[in-house]
């Protein structure tokens, strides 16, 4: 089962605690701070790798969880950092947030995100040394890493992409002209999952064509396999609006408008998408009448008038009227001009500058922060002292019983609880947040 969407939990590692600990040496009887920083965490990390066709991967292992970074150690040993985890996500894998906007683009292979950053190392107590303290039994606890759910989908992206009713030859056609093979039968909806093809136009010019399942009337509101795939066809930049050279004009005019309509309900933007109209089957007339189908449907496209399908469909120069491009698959005829057809009309890939900055904005991107990055947990002979608390100011005004509930707030929902444990919550400790001290126990 093709998978274009996936839930994920995305967790980085924590960053390794700062030691205490102090030098110890024959001949110097009171050694200085040596104890080293905590590594930092590993961060988890999404990749656009080529070779991947859907979500399926994320989507069996949907908990993403990088290492922690490893604690400091005596003799100013620093921790190693947790290693990072790197997730291969498929080329066009979009991360959305919980309000569904996109907030990470892959579209570029190769192109990675970092979806959720590990916490940094604590500092050992030999940063805490200072000319009125030479033996400071603080030191720092790791930060906490970030911990997102998040949604991935996938929009494939292509040159080309084929439309047209069910059984109509999409997929035969992908086969003539790229390497995809996708199954071919005469029956409607043999295509169930998008294909990618490359297409080979020269030798330095390669372009992709997807294949999409069969559109009907109604697809918009479901029909069919249609609202599912629809997507898929939102960052084609060319839409292969594939006819039937073995229907009547009329029919044929009847079938591209209700898929133009489904597009329309679907997403104006796709609808208005330039759009290349291609005939397929015209093996089954003969070479005379041809030419005076072709005629035909082109006139009778342009008679539709003013209908958005026809507002960036491609025109012949010398008539004016939409082109069309005949073709058969069982016989490979009009397929060459098809190529050079595609060749004309694809536009190249061009990197902008604009479109550069942008990939780089989504490579640094960092998600809404729900965790406490900025926060700094101190840990010393007689609890915790916590520094960049977004409550430190509220603190001041409150008197001790509400200062001490709202101190056990922070902590639970700044997840902070599990380093109040280790430095030793159970028994009770005091929390110590700008001048406010407060007795805590879990
Ligand atoms: N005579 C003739 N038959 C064709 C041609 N192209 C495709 N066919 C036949 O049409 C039938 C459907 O072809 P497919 O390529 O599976 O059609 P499709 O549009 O991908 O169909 P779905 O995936 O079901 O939407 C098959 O039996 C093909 O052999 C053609 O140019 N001429
Ligand atoms: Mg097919």
């Amino acid at each position: 089962m093709f998978s274009d969407r996936a839930t994920i939990y995305a967790a980085a590692g924590r960053g390794g605690d700062g030691a205490v600990a102090f030098r110890r040496e024959k001949f110097v009887p009171r050694g200085g701070p040596s104890g080293g920083d905590g590594g930092d965490g590993g961060s988890v990390i999404l990749v656009a790798d080529p070779s991947l066709r859907d979500l399926t991967n994320v989507r069996n292992n949907p908990h993403l969880k990088a290492e922690d970074g490893h604690s400091g150690e005596g003799s100013n040993r620093t921790g190693s950092m947790g290693l990072d985890t790197i997730i291969p996500v498929p080329v066009g894998t979009q991360v959305l947030d919980d309000d569904e906007v996109v907030i990470v683009d892959l579209a570029a292979p190769g192109a990675s995100a970092t979806i959720a950053h590990g916490g940094h190392g604590g500092s050992g107590n030999r940063r805490f040394r200072t000319s009125v303290r030479q033996a400071p039994r603080t030191a720092e606890f790791g930060g906490l890493g970030d911990d997102y759910t998040l949604v991935l989908q996938l929009k494939l992206l292509a040159d080309a992409a084929l439309l047209g009713f069910p059984n109509i030859g999409k997929s035969s056609l992908l086969r003539r002209i790229s390497n995809a093979k996708p199954k071919v039968a005469d029956y409607p909806f043999t295509t169930i999952e998008p294909v990618l093809g490359i297409v080979d136009l020269a030798v330095d010019r390669q372009i992709t064509v997807m294949d999409v399942p069969g559109l009907l009337e109604g697809a918009a509101e479901g029909h069919g396999l249609g609202l599912d795939f629809l997507a898929h066809l939102e960052r084609a930049k060319l839409l292969l609006h594939v006819v039937d050279a073995g229907l009547p004009v009329e029919e044929s005019i009847e079938a591209f408008v209700a898929i133009h309509r489904e597009l329309e309900l679907y997403q104006e933007d796709l609808s208005t998408r330039p759009r290349l109209v291609v005939l397929n089957r015209i093996d089954l007339s003969g070479e005379a009448d041809r030419d005076v189908l072709v005629n035909e449907l082109a006139e009778a496209l342009d008679a539709l008038g003013d209908i958005s399908a026809l507002r960036n469909v491609l025109r012949d120069e010398a008539t004016g009227k939409p082109s069309i491009v005949p073709v058969s698959c069982v016989t490979g005829e009009g397929v060459p001009e098809l190529m050079s057809t595609l060749g004309r009309v694809v536009p190249e890939p061009e990197i902008t500058p604009a479109a550069e900055a942008e990939l780089a904005q989504y490579l640094v991107y960092r998600p809404g922060r729900s965790g406490s990055a900025n926060v700094r947990v101190l840990r010393d002979e007689t609890g915790v002292r916590i520094i960049g608390a977004t409550i430190e100011e509220d603190l001041k005004r409150m008197d001790d019983e509400a200062a001490t509930q709202a101190v056990a707030h922070y902590v639970e929902t700044r997840r902070l609880t599990p380093l109040l444990v280790r430095a030793g919550g159970k028994n009770g400790i005091i929390v110590k947040i700008g001048d406010r001290e407060v007795p805590y126990r879990v």
